[in-house]
């Protein structure tokens, strides 16, 4: 909670990059006490040879720059590499009630775990257990379980190694309850992209970037999610390419950039704009924008013919390459124009203006994240967003295309080896023929899945590769008491957090060596590979010294676990295969043989290679044999929020990250891009909504779940900071207010928790305010500009 004194708001008029960066990055550094050898270790990030960064999946170019990194990426290696330890002494020392109590960001700014620990109920302590114990103790408990009692959770950075060997420890166990953070991320798209063009994944290349002459920007914060992409919107603008974004919140990364890594950028005057238009729609108001800015180039098409002009549409690849036109373009014409700005927020002319620079560009992209996907309609925002490169052929030609931001390192190349809940993915028959076993058919657990599984007690046991799933869930104050029922959680993790925390019956954490570290077996240093979010796969390796010489790498740790807890005729050699990972790799490529071909040498082309992609080539896999035009079914992502959005005091809430965290894991308090220092307790307000509820600006407040009274869903207290955001919509950090998000409030058909848009009430605080001493306490802060 906040006491700091130097808790502030200061709105942050620089561009994004440029010397804030830099101050930023060198805090951090100082803050982890291992300057050189961080230092050394980022000279070789996202190089041939070097390692793949450890925090987003933003593509990496093939040649790339001296320093190919960012500030989030540099932040992320020096946590990473830090030089402090958290060892067993600590443990002793800190009963896991009292350090319940701690902040997330206390945990993690403690260090590395160090050794394989083993919770001890009687004295509330991990202490300190052997490798081959905890194995053997933990493939004895996964034998005693049924194995769809387990859920094998991973949080997307492992790599393409430990991913396919985990999910066929799962597998081979008998579950196909294989979540991971996908679940709760971009598996609208990978739902919503499959049945509209074939692929699950996004079909841009950095190449693209190069060709496009028109950037649609749609809820991704690049500033602070996938800095090294402002190179790709930098060098856009520099040939003078539109970039027109869509976000509810002016996000400093989306206006300005300086290259806080070219000397005349940071010493001359010269930022470039990176929007040239800057939509500031509703909370959930996408998929109508997108109908506004179809209707108005329809409209325009058709005055276009009758003035005897070429039309707007591609008709010819319309005609040869879609299917359900019609019926989308019907649907379109019937929209009101009074509704579509009601809902988005947005003028008429706004989606207008947006359709005359699409209409304009021969080769159009689309770039999108979380703001999208995390919503009840999330699968159908993502086809709208395809509906309209339909419209103008603007799928599988150099410089259009479809580009999801993915979030975690190696998220999609999880799915891409095998880590999903659905069997009908996996390509059972190869598995069986070369590793002797089937594939269970029951379909496994999403998340969403897991957590009522937890909740109903279905799910009695859970394994994590990576991640903080306790804290990445919704319905934290559900949650919590659900998780601590289990009777099996066993935790591979870098750093200490809350999900090790509120330990079931038996629980173990084992310490993983961290992707930047060097990974010997029996002395030899091994590989590893990820796929990035344009479908590139790249090969890397560690280049600093482990932590802790008792840290075990994640497929070690898995071929551990597999051979405590699977019977011998599982034809897998799992000890073959930790001290060789090349062996893995063939695997791979025998059970993917299209993707992964010939991999051993491929994964170190400058770049990656690409994987073969359908829709890029404009080859439709989906049921039609076309690509898809969806019809929408909902003009609101949201009908949770309607129902009561009747009631005036009712605004809708979205979840976000600041600029100084990765997810769960809290790398300072500050945001730098918003405005806001030393804290994270605060609720982003219109100004009029403050007014509006009789509230003022600087005011404690409690937030509360506006359905589903008769669960009480509430956190606070946040201080109102007032903000230009829509009217009736409010933000506020991830993940402090999961607790507001009801575990039934996902997308359909992906579902994805619907984190970004909860109807919410808000009321003074009665707690005594946690920041009495903050200068801004009782007064109206002004609205950012
Ligand atoms: N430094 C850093 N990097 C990260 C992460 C991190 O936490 N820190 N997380 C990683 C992960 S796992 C992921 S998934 C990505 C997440 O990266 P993003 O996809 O950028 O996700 P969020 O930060 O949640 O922000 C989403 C953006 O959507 C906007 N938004 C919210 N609701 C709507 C809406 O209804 N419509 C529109 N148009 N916009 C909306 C918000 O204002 C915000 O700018 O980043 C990855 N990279
Ligand atoms: N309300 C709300 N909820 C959300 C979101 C939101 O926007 N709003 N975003 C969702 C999204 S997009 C995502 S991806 C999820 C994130 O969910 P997760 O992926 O589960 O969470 P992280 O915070 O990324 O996990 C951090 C932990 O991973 C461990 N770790 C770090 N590096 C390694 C490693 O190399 N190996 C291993 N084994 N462990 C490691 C550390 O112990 C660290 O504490 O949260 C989701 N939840
Ligand atoms: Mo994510």
């Amino acid at each position: 909670m906040l006491t700091d004194p130097k808790t502030r708001y200061r709105p942050y008029t620089h561009a994004s990059g440029g010397w804030g960066s830099a101050k930023s990055v060198a805090s951090i550094l100082w803050q982890e006490k291992a300057l050189a050898k961080i230092g050394a270790a980022l000279a070789r990030q996202n190089k041939p040879k070097g390692f793949a960064c450890v925090s987003c999946a933003w593509a990496k170019p093939d040649d790339a720059h001296p320093l190919e990194f960012c500030e989030n990426g540099a932040k992320a290696t020096a946590w990473e590499l830090t030089a402090k330890r958290t060892p067993p002494a600590f443990f002793a020392e800190h009963s896991v009630t009292e350090l319940r109590g701690w902040s997330a960001y206390a945990l993690e700014q403690h260090g590395r775990l160090t050794h394989p620990l083993r919770y001890n109920a009687s004295t509330d302590r991990y202490e300190e257990t052997s490798w081959e114990t905890a194995y053997q103790e933990i493939g004895a408990g996964l034998r005693a379980l049924e194995p769809k009692e387990v859920v094998f959770y991973a949080s997307g950075r492992a790599s393409l190694e430990a991913s396919f060997m985990y999910q066929l420890f799962a597998r081979a166990y008998g579950s196909n309850n294989l979540p991971d953070s996908s679940n709760m991320c971009h598996e609208s798209t990978s739902v919503g992209l499959q049945e509209s063009i074939g692929v699950p994944v996004g079909t841009v290349t950095l190449n693209d970037f190069e060709h496009t002459d028109c950037l649609l920007f749609f809820g991704q914060n690049v500033g602070s999610n996938s800095p090294r992409m402002l190179h790709q919107l930098q060098q856009a603008r520099q040939r003078d390419v539109p970039i027109i974004t869509f976000n509810p919140l002016k996000e400093r990364g989306l206006q300005e950039f300086v290259n806080p890594q070219s000397p005349t950028q940071m010493l001359g005057p010269e930022s470039t704009q990176i929007s040239t238009q800057y939509h500031q729609v509703n909370i959930g108001g996408d998929t109508a924008a997108i109908t506004g800015i179809a209707k108005a180039l329809l409209e325009m098409h058709d005055s276009a013919l009758q003035r005897g002009q070429p039309g707007l549409l591609d008709e010819n690849f319309i005609a040869t390459h879609t299917s359900g036109a019609e019926s989308f373009m019907r649907y379109v014409r019937e929209q009101s124009w009074a509704r579509l700005e009601a809902v988005t927020g947005l003028t008429r002319a706004a989606m207008e203006a947006t359709a005359v620079t699409y209409a304009k560009a021969q080769r159009a992209m689309i770039v999108y994240g979380m703001g999208l996907t995390q919503h009840r309609q999330g699968v159908q925002n993502v086809q709208m967003l395809v509906n309209l490169l339909l419209l103008r052929g603007n799928i599988g030609k150099p410089g259009a295309g479809i580009c999801p931001v993915r979030g975690h390192s190696n998220v999609q190349g999880q799915r891409t080896v095998g880590i999903t809940e659905d069997p009908a993915k996996v390509p059972g028959e190869l598995i069986e023929q070369h590793f002797a076993f089937s594939v269970p058919e029951e379909m496994g657990t999403s998340t969403v899945d897991a957590c009522s599984g937890m909740l109903d007690g279905s799910v009695r046991g859970f394994v994590s590769l990576g991640g903080n799933f306790l804290r990445a869930v919704p319905d934290t104050s559900q949650m919590e008491p659900a998780w601590q029922r289990l009777k099996l959680n066993v935790q591979v993790a870098t750093k200490l957090n809350h999900s090790h925390l509120l330990p079931g019956e038996q629980a173990w954490l084992l310490p993983c060596l961290g992707r930047i570290e060097i990974d010997r077996q029996d002395g030899i240093e091994q590989c590893h590979s990820t796929e990035d979010s344009t479908g590139c796969i790249h090969g890397w390796q560690g280049v600093s010294e482990p932590a802790s010489e008792h840290l075990r790498s994640e497929p070690a740790i898995i071929a551990g676990l597999a051979r405590a807890t699977l019977s011998p005729q599982v034809a897998i050699d799992w000890e073959a295969w930790r001290r060789d990972y090349s062996l893995i790799r063939k695997a791979i490529a025998t059970i993917y043989p299209e993707i992964f071909h010939d991999f051993e040498r491929r994964m170190w082309e400058p770049g990656g290679f690409h994987r073969p992609l359908g829709a890029a080539k404009r080859e439709w896999a989906t049921e039609s044999g076309k690509a898809q035009f969806v019809t929408p079914e909902h003009l609101i992502a949201d009908d949770d929020v309607q129902a009561p959005y009747a009631r005036r005091d009712v605004l809708q809430l979205m979840t976000i990250r600041s600029n100084d965290q990765f997810n769960t894991t809290v790398y300072g308090y500050d945001d730098r891009f918003r405005g806001v220092h030393g804290t994270r307790s605060v609720i982003f307000m219109n100004t009029d909504d403050i007014v509006r509820l009789g509230l003022a600006g600087g005011d404690w407040v409690d937030v509360t779940t506006a359905v589903e009274p008769e669960i009480e869903r509430r956190v606070g207290p946040l201080q109102i900071l007032a903000y230009d955001i829509p009217q009736g919509c409010c933000a506020a950090y991830y993940p402090e207010c999961n607790a507001l998000v009801p575990l039934w409030h996902h997308a359909e058909r992906s579902k994805v928790p619907a984190a970004k848009s909860i109807p919410v009430t808000l009321s003074l605080s009665t707690a005594s305010a946690p920041g009495d001493t903050l200068p801004e306490r009782g007064r109206v802060i002004a609205a950012q500009g």
